[in-house]
């Protein structure tokens, strides 16, 4: 597909899962005490955009960090040309620990998986009401993705003007996930754009969900100023009409200190790697349930101890049927 095709950047940070336990190769570290911090912004064929004290520097990964791919998110820190002059380029010498990765992979049964960002706190699912229609099972895949990485769910149902909200809010209602509604009319007069904000104080959100559904117009509503700057740097936006996000994009708020990620429409969330365990610690209500489970229950088994458990009356019945379909969802593929 054209969006997951050869030319993303995604491609770029491949690993393979059963690397992700090993440990940083901390005796490079020494070498750069004098390194600038900064943040990726975006990456596009191998050259990184950095905002370094307020400037936004290109940057090239220096050879000695191997294979390991720097991300949008990533802290890193530079040496070598800083100044953010046009055809300058600076090195990336040591990419910093993660706080958190949003992982994918393309398909389920897909050994790679990307990282799609690091460090953020916030995954806001973006979903329109109408135009695209909504889809539940990728809302619910992005859901598992953001509970396994360790990042807390928003929901952005936007393009109200065009069919109500009220069936996805019913399908999302137990999970009891902060949302947000959005409409044309209220994306210009910056109503929505202030209910959205609200959310954004002081956290890294990164924007995902399917094409089209308005991902970038919200996040250029939230930081006009920034897009800008930045962009002016990267061949990013071009030519007139409609202009469907092919890497991943990270600003900061003005006069606040989060950040904001769009990122490119996908078609599916992989979840080849997500461990249900993880997943579970996001049901904190039903997690104590799970203790007469069997070894390495994957909570949507006959054995599974949360049916008799939530049927004594510890938890509601609704929040298990919303964990299962999580979990469930990972059996699925995308059409059904
Ligand atoms: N009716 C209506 N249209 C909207 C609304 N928000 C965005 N749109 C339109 O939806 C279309 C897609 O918006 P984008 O912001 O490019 O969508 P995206 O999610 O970034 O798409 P990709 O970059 O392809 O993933 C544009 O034509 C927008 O003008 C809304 O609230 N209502
Ligand atoms: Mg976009
Ligand atoms: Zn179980």
């Amino acid at each position: 597909m054209r969006r997951y095709g050869k030319h993303t950047d995604e491609d770029d940070i491949r690993s393979r899962p059963n690397r992700r336990g090993n440990r940083p190769r901390t005796h490079i570290r020494p070498k750069h005490e004098d390194a600038a911090g900064g943040m990726v912004l975006t990456v596009d064929r191998g050259r990184l955009t950095c905002l370094v004290d307020g400037r936004t520097v290109i940057a090239m990964k220096a050879r000695e960090l191997g294979r390991k791919a720097a991300v949008v998110g990533d802290r890193v820190a530079l040496v070598g040309d800083l100044s953010g002059k046009k055809d300058t380029l600076a090195r990336v010498v040591r990419i910093e620990g993660r706080d958190s990765v949003l992982r994918r992979t393309a398909d389920d049964d897909d050994p790679y998986e990307r990282v799609v960002v690091a460090n953020a706190d916030q995954l806001a699912i973006v979903t329109a009401l109408a135009d695209p229609e909504p889809r539940p099972r990728l809302i619910d895949r992005c859901l598992v993705a953001a509970y396994d990485g360790g990042l807390s769910p928003l929901l952005v149902m936007t393009k109200s003007d065009l069919a109500p909200p009220d069936k996805l809010l019913d399908l999302y209602g137990a999970l009891d996930i902060p949302y947000v509604v959005t409409s044309r009319a209220e994306l210009e007069t910056g109503d929505a754009v202030d209910r959205v904000r609200e959310h954004l104080d002081g956290r890294v959100t990164a924007f995902v969900g399917h094409s089209g559904v308005g991902k970038t117009t919200l996040v250029n509503a939230l930081v006009p100023e920034e897009r800008r700057r930045v962009t002016g740097h990267v061949n990013a936006v071009t030519g007139r009409g409609r202009h469907t996000t092919t890497s991943a994009l990270a600003l900061p708020l003005a006069g606040a200190s989060g950040w904001v990620v769009d990122t490119p429409g996908v078609r599916s969330f992989g979840l080849a790697h997500i461990d249900p365990s993880r997943v579970i610690h996001a049901f904190p209500d039903l997690e104590p349930g799970t203790e007469g489970c069997p070894r390495a229950c994957s909570h949507d088994e006959p054995d599974c101890a949360l049916d008799e458990w939530v049927a004594e009356g510890h938890a509601d019945p609704a929040r298990l049927y919303s964990l299962r379909r999580l979990l469930a969802t990972r059996e699925r593929t995308e059409g059904d």
